[in-house]
């Protein structure tokens, strides 16, 4: 008997995922696939990261944000797909073959950042607090984007790595954001982040190793802890959605 699964959030392309990883989507909202990216394109972006912060190559449209405490450190650069280096990540094959069993097979990479995270200066500013991506993006239906974040170096608890809340995507719901407060009372004005979470009763550590990449869903809740080690935790992420989405009129 041929019985057909309910299943909303992934796309049966040439079986490029198992019924056991799309069911683990479908469940959890999250998928990680160990190793996705080979170190090569990973050394190159780390290059091409170094040689933009030290104006050795040109921004050329790329945005270079700073810590809110740290002002000497970079924290992240976005609208990194002006650049043809990183424009390696963002195209690898690698990627885009997993990103389109969530956004069907026309797709377009719609945000795109490599997020340093320094070692926190005692401030807390390195935490990113729970948050959706869907907030950001007045792009619709939201169960076409999917986020993909690869590590370019161990990511652990002790560097800040990612922690999801599984599952958080079903709810259907975009929570609202603001700035919430830190644990001493003071506010990172670089994030926005969700404050009730009271219906958030698991979270995940995403401890990652170097190329091993993250395909997440734009209503689950994440987020990443401070970096209280002395390393960095660099990682590249891109978020693609299907062409055929539509985008909110957001003056409305
Ligand atoms: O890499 C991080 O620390 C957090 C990234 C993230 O959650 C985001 O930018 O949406």
């Amino acid at each position: 008997m041929n019985v057909s699964l309910p299943l909303r959030y992934t796309k049966d392309i040439s079986n490029r995922l198992t019924m056991k990883q799309r069911l683990f989507y479908e469940k959890n909202g999250y998928l990680v696939f160990p190793g996705l990216i080979p170190q090569d394109v990973i050394d190159e972006c780390h290059k091409r990261f170094d040689d933009i912060i030290e104006n050795k190559v040109s921004r050329d449209g790329i945005l270079v944000m700073y810590d809110v405490k740290d002002r000497k450190s970079v924290n992240k650069i976005q609208y990194i797909n002006q650049d043809p280096i990183f424009r390696h990540y963002i195209e690898h094959k690698n990627i885009l073959d997993v990103a389109e069993c969530f956004t069907g097979p026309n797709i377009l990479a719609i945000h795109n950042m490599l997020i340093a995270k320094p070692p926190d200066i005692g401030f807390g500013s390195s935490r990113h607090p729970p948050h959706q991506d869907l907030y950001y993006m007045p792009i619709r239906p939201a169960d076409r984007i999917v986020a993909a974040w690869t590590a370019m170096e161990p990511c652990d608890r002790e560097n800040g790595c990612l922690y999801v809340a599984p599952a958080s995507h079903r709810a259907d719901r975009l929570y609202e954001h603001s700035y919430p407060l830190n644990s001493d009372g003071t506010i990172n004005k670089f994030y926005h982040g969700i404050e009730e979470l009271s219906s958030i009763k698991e979270w995940v550590n995403l401890e990652m190793q170097t190329g091993d990449t993250v395909f997440f869903h734009p209503l689950l809740i994440h987020g990443s802890g401070i970096n209280k080690s002395k390393r960095t935790r660099r990682a590249i992420s891109c978020h693609y959605s299907s062409a055929d989405c539509n985008v909110l009129d957001v003056r409305k």
